[in-house]
């Protein structure tokens, strides 16, 4: 019987659909999780498994791999494969399994949510009403930018990134502007997107001046690892908000933190960080300027249900078809 574990609960019907096909399924408790390969229970555990359920914030590299010597298929409970060492994972000859397609919208949806709770200043203004702060109708109280007939940014045209120019167009007569990334797979996605977007393609520095809304959802590599960085950053307009549904590392965070606290009206809303999570004290928290999500984009529960699914399809085709249905290494873009 193959064995599979998975890093921490996720839905059912990743557990029933694998247990249908005979597999033995063991899910670790909350305080253990794959990141912690020197566990010594875990490590009997990974010593006869042959599939893995990874979450976004477990490790897969080579020194995770010298436990896993039945390993076949390692199934990401995440579109992102950052924490995948992908390498190592194929010179092992084992198969790699991802979400795309199902958290799009989830993804997308968290992203208008954020740019509207930044812009609008909503859980500072929602804060207020809890304390008793708010003392009754301010004309002049927590004002904020409209997203109506703005110019967005979009830095990661893949398919979160196109959903989201398609609510900001259509929904709110928004003009998205992008840049071309040295990458293959983002222009060739572009070159597909609905002409009714008219997505402007500029260069860097005019693409940053002229933007009163920054958005990331690019995926995580050597390319984009702190593309926004200081000097990036000082090329933003004061007012321009930056949002990240993308990855932590996508930003220079001691940049970021320098530029919250120097820049007049600019503002930052992310669901990711570095680490996660922050450390309770650290100094971006206590910014009014900065605000912050636990990495929700994928929790509505169609996305969560469909990325279980997902990854038991993949561990599944993985054992017995030797190829997972959806594979990350031909598809790079959240
Ligand atoms: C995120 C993700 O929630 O699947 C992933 O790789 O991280 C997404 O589900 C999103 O990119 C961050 O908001």
């Amino acid at each position: 019987m193959h064995k599979v574990l998975i890093s921490k609960e996720i839905p059912a019907i990743a557990e029933n659909l694998l247990k249908s096909e005979g597999f033995e399924v063991v899910t670790l408790n909350s305080d253990v999780s794959l990141s912690l390969v020197n566990n010594s229970y875990l490590k009997k555990e990974l010593a006869n498994t042959d599939a893995i359920i990874s979450l976004l914030s477990d490790q897969i590299d080579q020194e995770f791999l010298k436990h896993t010597p039945k390993l076949k298929v390692v199934s990401n409970f995440a579109v992102g494969v950052n924490n995948l060492d992908l390498q190592s994972l194929k010179a092992k000859n084992i198969l790699v399994g991802h979400t795309p397609g199902v958290l799009t919208e989830a993804t997308a949806e968290l992203t208008l949510g954020l740019l509207l709770m930044t812009s609008r200043s909503l859980y500072r203004a929602s804060h207020d009403v809890y304390l008793g702060r708010w003392k009754g109708f301010e004309p002049m109280g927590h004002l904020g930018p409209s997203l109506f007939g703005k110019t967005f940014g979009i830095f990661g045209l893949g398919r979160i990134g196109i959903r989201l120019a398609e609510i900001l167009k259509f929904g709110f007569d928004g003009k998205i502007t992008t840049i071309k990334r040295n990458d293959q797979k983002d222009q060739s996605l572009l070159s597909s997107v609905n002409p009714k977007l008219e997505i402007v393609i500029k260069s860097e520095e005019d693409f940053l001046a002229n933007l009163d809304f920054l958005i990331l959802t690019a995926p995580l590599n050597e390319e984009t690892k702190h593309w926004l960085n200081k000097e990036r950053l000082k090329k933003l307009s004061k007012h321009t908000i930056v949002i990240n549904t993308g990855r932590g590392e996508l930003v220079d965070q001691d940049a970021l933190l320098e530029a919250l606290l120097n820049k007049d009206r600019f503002a930052y809303g992310t669901d990711v960080t570095t680490p996660e999570p922050l450390d309770p004290n650290h100094p971006l928290l206590k910014l009014p300027n900065f605000n912050v999500l636990p990495h929700i984009g994928s929790a509505s529960i169609e996305a969560r249900t469909k990325m279980a699914e997902i990854c038991a399809r993949n561990i599944i085709s993985g054992i017995k078809n030797q190829k997972v249905i959806h594979s990350p290494i031909k598809e790079q873009e959240l």
